[in-house]
């Protein structure tokens, strides 16, 4: 508990959240840690929306703006949103209450590559930040902050925020001091250096971050566990698509293109993430290595199994059991395990360099290989595009994955044109779905669409495809180019169809 904070100047900044609160005033921008659901202030967003929903009884205004590193969980974004605590957010989230606010245009949401969010509060894009609130494991002697599970975009909003609100929380592993690497020099052109990262494994800073003690507002002593969701067991479908994948890659050492123990691997959050790493358990690799933004069960398993040597991430999202192996082999893994700031962790010039194979769902593609990861039927915010995107053009490799359809069937994940477009034509190498895989390297749009109906797409969807394509292509040489083709006024009415009707096939 108190013993946490070895600083004996901060220990006298110690109170309760509703304390701390009062702080917070209405109109704040605040910078609060958190990525896919840990490292998030676990008491002081509870106490802000308490407050917003007093100050709403008695008819006052009361929203901030938030800024944090990924996703947090339903006692941090799900309590504000339904506090209407919020008026802005950036740049990721996946929390229900949150989506639907954001979708009924009550709350504005920006949402970018996690590789630009520091730079751009460096720059000053989102405004002054009012008060940083960041979760820590522990404060040093000489006052550094050990940060929690993860670290986000938590260096630059200690050292952007005008003043700090820190939360110790005493169901942390202590043993999480000494796993952080905190590298915090990229700072902005014309006077940036390269990020001396040439092994995915490299330690490049400090283990805390030395803080202003008189930027402390506050301390707030918690100790409750973060967001911690269950991962379902592999399905069939997501079985076979990490079975694909895994298979591609023995092939690409087989031929010679990728070492024995493959390049620093990515993985993208949920469930197919999961079920790929969990495949590469029993795969012909060893000494793999992990260079990622969120380390899931599946890293760990292969860390603890030996099959990984190492990874570097900027936050580990476990399930429960996870989180228990984690915290029982920490001295293990101590050596094993590296948490950056994720300006480094999705830094394109290091995941370009390192070769990075990244792996990321998706809600769609078209027939040429575009992908939405994003907006479901083109307007509906699912949750944004974290990390992908910084993975996917700079990685060595891009995997995209999913299953065939959603919705029982309903919705096509292949479709003529992507309703929205995250990751282009140009960006992404590879679709698989428990269908096939579509190998697009080397390949024009033409031959993409062969390759990604034939293999990707659904039996049910199939015949309707081709057709499309092949009337496409007639059409579009009427309309005098046929590198792309396409029906414009037809590209789009699967989703349409599926707005109007609830179903992307024709009845
Ligand atoms: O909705 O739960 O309401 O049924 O999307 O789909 O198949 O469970 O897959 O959990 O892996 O999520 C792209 C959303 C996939 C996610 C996305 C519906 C489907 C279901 C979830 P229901 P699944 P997943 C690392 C990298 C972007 C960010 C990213 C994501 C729900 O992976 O947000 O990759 N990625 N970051 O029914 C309509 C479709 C659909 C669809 C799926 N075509 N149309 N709904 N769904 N396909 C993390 C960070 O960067 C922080």
């Amino acid at each position: 508990s108190i013993d946490r904070i070895k600083h004996a100047g901060l220990r006298e900044k110690v109170m309760s959240a509703d304390e701390a609160a009062q702080f917070v005033q209405n109109g704040m921008m605040l910078a609060i840690t958190g990525f896919t659901g840990a490292g998030y202030p676990k008491a002081l967003p509870t106490a802000i929306a308490n407050k917003a929903k007093a100050a709403h009884e008695k008819g006052e205004k009361f929203t901030v703006g938030m800024v944090t590193g990924a996703s947090t969980a339903p006692e941090c974004d799900g309590v504000l949103a339904e506090a209407k605590a919020l008026h802005f957010r950036s740049p990721f989230q996946s929390d229900p209450t949150l989506r639907n606010g954001i979708n009924a245009g009550e709350i504005a949401y920006q949402d970018m590559h996690l590789s630009h969010v520091e730079q751009q509060m460096r720059q000053g894009f989102y405004g002054k930040f009012d008060i940083a609130i960041v979760e820590a494991t522990t404060i040093t002697e000489n006052g550094e902050l050990i940060f929690a599970m993860g670290i986000g975009h938590g260096v630059e909003a200690v050292k952007n925020a005008d003043k700090l609100i820190i939360e110790i929380n005493a169901a942390l592993s202590p043993g999480l001091e000494g796993m952080h690497d905190i590298y915090g020099d990229v700072g902005l052109p014309p006077h940036r250096k390269p990020i001396p990262i040439v092994g995915a494994f490299d330690r490049v800073g400090t283990p805390g971050l030395a803080i202003d003690p008189d930027k402390v507002l506050a301390i707030v002593m918690t100790d409750s566990g973060d967001r911690n969701s269950k991962f379902a067991e592999p399905d069939d479908v997501s079985k076979r698509i990490a079975a694909q994948v895994i298979d591609f890659l023995d092939h690409e050492v087989k031929a010679g293109r990728l070492p024995k123990s493959l390049l620093p691997l990515q993985s993208g959050v949920g469930n197919v993430a999961n079920a790929v790493m969990a495949g590469l358990l029993d795969a012909p690799f060893d000494d793999l290595e992990g260079y990622t933004e969120v380390l899931q069960d599946g890293m760990l398993d292969l860390i603890l199994a030996k099959k990984m040597k190492t990874a570097s991430a900027t936050a580990l999202s476990f399930s429960p059991d996870a989180l228990a192996r984690f915290n029982e082999n920490i001295e293990f893994l101590k050596d094993k395990i590296i948490l950056r700031p994720m300006e480094i962790s999705n830094n394109p010039e290091v995941i370009r360099r390192l070769g990075v194979i990244g792996m990321n769902s998706m809600i769609e593609a078209d027939i040429y290989g575009n992908v939405n990861s994003t907006h479901v039927m083109g307007t509906r915010m699912m949750n944004g595009i974290g990390g992908s995107g910084d993975f996917t053009r700079n990685g060595f490799f891009s995997f995209y994955v999913s299953p065939s359809t959603a919705k029982g069937g309903a919705i096509s994940a292949i479709v003529p044109m992507v309703s929205h477009h995250d990751h282009t034509e140009h960006d992404v190498m590879f679709i698989v779905t428990e269908q096939g895989m579509a190998d697009l390297r080397g390949k024009s749009p033409k031959e993409r669409a062969k390759l990604i109906i034939e293999n990707c797409s659904h039996p049910d969807y199939r015949d309707m495809l081709r057709d499309y394509y092949d009337r496409a292509l007639v059409a579009s040489q009427k309309a005098g180019g046929i590198h792309t083709p396409h029906l414009l006024l037809e590209a789009l009415s699967w989703h349409q169809r599926f707005v109007e009707t609830g179903d992307m096939r024709i009845k």
